[in-house]
């Protein structure tokens, strides 16, 4: 018998977080995963999946993953039995609590799995009495606040909905790298006659195939928006029936336009002004669908930046219709779920929150309690938290650092205990994203895990019951994942069906808001945000730039004329492959031509680009097109490969308190002499 003839198909789904949450079919040989495909039956999907999703076979099968718990004794890890590791953290755990309460613990995490049973962690630190928690999100988190406070969630249009589109604006989603069945999406309706524009400081791939690339100053979205706006009311082309049955505050929004000069605006936005009345038509000329991507809200300005977008939106007449949309996020898939159940939110009795942003700074000056143990799970933050030189100082300060991981990660190294965990393969569960589509993906464990990696819930189940509160986890996958699921029964979505047909639709709103009922204290569109008053900030919708600019710190300008973007890198999420990609891996600046020019630069001469923050080195690539004095250094990169770049990166917090400031940087840069 042929090989061939051992090997099978088995269906399962993408962990990554990613937009696109995609259904795989993975053929498995000999107890092992030995390709990863698309799945051709899976909606979205449609037998496409993208080079990072293939690469999961890789990470599963690498001689570089962890297979024992390790305990680092005088600066060297030594492998210890998972019977001593767990001892020995529940004992930390268990002193802890008793000498300086439970939020001496932080736990530190980000999304790294989208697996529902993920949540579990929330449950075991509740159940020991509730920890330091992180709030906000270095990923979305200004945009997400904008949209609750404009519509009162943060919702999408199906994708299916892109048909009806006359007019798309790609507004920074660099789509065809992060976002791929949107990207093909794109193309269908190009083909259909929808007109594409793209507004990106880069030249991304999208923008290659969109009618027209509009380039932008970093930052400057919000202001661009508000040009448009002026010229739909100077042209009379807005939605006057929506405005005045639907929405609150307008006439706040008349005056902050009347605040600025279409002239100025282009000044500051670098867009011309023919550009932007060309753009006021086009919003005007429904139904046009906007998706915005989350690059331009890690501003300092982020939350009015979207809210900016979002007012354009609504009085072009664009919310709620067929085609139309705000497109940033659809929480309606999360909020399907039974949440407060699993992670059982009322054994909580402690509670204390750090910034996400700013979890480092906090780590550091955090008294009654001070921060006795970190625990790290779906998270690297030593490469993607801002400001690495804090961070490491930080979690090099305290006691206990554990951390539960695939790989020897920046983090890791750091670690007085590293946990070795399962992949996707290696354990069930089911896969979602809020992020874009509404679909939810079965993955069955296909193959056993290499040397003794268990999965966080193990884990989770391990330590609960060597601290007294066993019976919070003494139940069966099965029962987890139908715990779940229990809202959704009434739509006919069991566990069942789930596993027999692998991918099941959510009962989602398929055009959000076409009701006009919107989810805000007045019912209706908020351009002036009483929930913003509520919070104790500022409700109204500002013209706000970069913290980090011209405009803001003259000073800090002169010394550091270039903005840094730091985007997702291609070929991996975030720091996820770059050790499997791999050892010679050169570290590269992308610069604006225009720079390139000043320094009389070429592509590979070797720079150094640096702030008050650090410094990182590389080799010069030229980008076309790219707006003047814009840098991009993909973000994920390890310390061994020239990382991380959030060396660069500052950890503030946007206007709205939740989102990060990571591209809100100015730098400057140098030709360093190689000879
Ligand atoms: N290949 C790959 N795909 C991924 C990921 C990955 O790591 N790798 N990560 C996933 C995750 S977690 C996320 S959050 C998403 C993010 O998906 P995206 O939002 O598409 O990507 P980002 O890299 O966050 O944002 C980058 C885009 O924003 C643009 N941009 C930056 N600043 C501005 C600005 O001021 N104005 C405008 N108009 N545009 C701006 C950049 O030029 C770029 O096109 O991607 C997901 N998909
Ligand atoms: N400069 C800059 N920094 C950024 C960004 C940027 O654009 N620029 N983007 C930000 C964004 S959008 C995001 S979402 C964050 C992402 O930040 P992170 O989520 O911290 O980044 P990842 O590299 O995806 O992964 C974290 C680690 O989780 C591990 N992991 C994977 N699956 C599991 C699992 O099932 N269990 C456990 N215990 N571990 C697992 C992986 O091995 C990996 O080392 O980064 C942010 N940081
Ligand atoms: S990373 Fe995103 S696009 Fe790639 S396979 Fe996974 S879900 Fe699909
Ligand atoms: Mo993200």
């Amino acid at each position: 018998m042929g090989a061939e003839n051992l090997a099978e198909i088995r269906k399962t789904a993408c962990p990554l977080n990613c937009w696109d949450s995609c259904g795989f079919k993975v053929t498995v040989e000999d107890g092992k995963v030995i390709r990863v495909e698309g799945d051709e039956t899976h909606p979205i999907t449609r037998g496409k999946i993208c080079g990072r999703g293939r690469m999961l076979e890789k990470r599963a099968n690498s001689k570089q993953r962890l297979l024992h718990p390790l305990k680092k004794i005088n600066g060297e890890f030594i492998q210890i039995s998972w019977e001593q590791a767990l001892d020995e953290i529940a004992e930390r755990f268990r002193e802890i609590k008793e000498k300086y309460g439970s939020t001496a613990v932080l736990h530190s995490h980000d999304y790294a799995n989208n697996g529902i049973l993920k949540n579990l962690d929330q449950r075991f630190f509740n159940g020991y009495g509730g920890v330091t928690q992180v709030y906000g999100s270095l990923c979305w988190g200004a945009g997400i606040e904008a949209q609750k406070w404009d519509f009162g969630n943060a919702y999408s249009h199906v994708p299916d909905d892109l048909i009806n589109s006359k007019n798309v604006i790609i507004w920074g989603r660099n789509v065809a790298r992060t976002n791929m069945h949107l990207f093909e999406r794109l193309l269908e309706a190009k083909r259909q006659g929808a007109a594409i524009y793209v507004i990106d400081p880069l030249y991304n791939p999208i923008a290659k195939h969109a009618d027209e690339f509009i380039t932008v100053k970093p930052g400057m979205d919000g202001i661009l928006a508000a040009g448009i706006m002026k010229e739909i009311l100077r042209l009379g082309l807005e939605d006057r029936e929506f405005i005045e049955h639907s929405t609150h505050g307008f006439k706040d929004l008349v005056n902050l336009l009347e605040g600025i000069s279409l002239e100025k605006v282009s000044e500051m936005t670098e867009v011309s002004c023919e550009t932007i009345t060309q753009l006021a038509y086009v919003y005007s000329s429904k139904p046009t669908a906007t998706y915005m991507g989350l690059g331009m809200q890690r501003y300092k300005n982020g939350g009015n930046t979207i809210r900016l977008i979002d007012a354009l939106v609504a009085i072009s007449g664009n919310v709620g219709i067929p085609g139309g949309g705000a497109n940033y996020a659809n929480l309606q898939v999360g909020q399907s779920f039974a949440f407060a159940e699993l992670t059982n939110a009322d054994r909580k009795r402690e509670n204390r929150q750090f910034s996400m942003m700013k979890q480092a700074e906090e780590i550091l000056t955090a008294v009654n309690p001070t921060i006795q143990m970190i625990v790290v799970t779906c998270g690297n933050p030593l490469t993607q938290v801002p400001d690495t030189n804090i961070v490491k100082k930080a979690f090099s300060s305290v006691p206990t650092v554990v951390v539960l991981e695939q790989f020897m990660t920046d983090t890791a190294l750091l670690a007085d205990y590293v946990l070795p965990i399962t992949t996707v393969f290696e354990e069930e569960d089911f896969y979602y994203s809020s992020m874009y589509h509404h679909y939810i993906n079965y993955g069955p464990k296909l193959v056993d895990a290499p040397g003794e990696a268990q999965s966080d819930l193990w884990v989770w189940t391990q330590l609960a019951e060597r601290l007294g509160f066993g019976e919070d986890f003494a139940f069966t996958r099965d029962e987890w994942l139908k715990m779940t699921l229990k809202p959704l029964k009434g739509a006919g979505i069991t566990l069942e069906k789930l596993k027999d047909q692998h991918t099941l639709e959510l009962p989602v709103d398929k055009v959000p808001w076409s009701d006009h009922k919107f989810q805000t204290p007045t019912g209706k569109f908020e351009f002036t945000s009483l929930l913003g008053q509520i919070k104790g900030l500022n409700g109204s919708l500002t013209l706000a730039v970069p913290d980090e600019s011209k405009w803001n710190n003259p000073s800090l300008f002169k010394e550091y004329p270039y903005q840094l973007l730091t985007i997702h890198p291609l070929r991996s999420n975030h720091s996820q492959n770059y050790h499997l990609l791999g050892e010679h891996l050169k570290l590269k600046i992308e610069i604006a031509p225009n720079i390139a020019e000043e320094h009389g630069l070429s592509n590979g001469d070797y720079v150094r680009v640096w702030n008050d923050r650090g410094e990182v080195k590389g080799h010069i690539s030229i980008l076309v097109k790219a707006h003047p004095n814009t840098i991009n250094i993909d973000e994920g990169i390890w310390k061994r490969f020239g990382g991380s770049v959030n060396q660069l990166t500052p950890s503030g917090e946007s206007d709205n308190g939740l989102g990060s400031t990571l591209y809100d940087c100015l730098v400057n840069l140098e030709k360093i002499k190689t000879n």
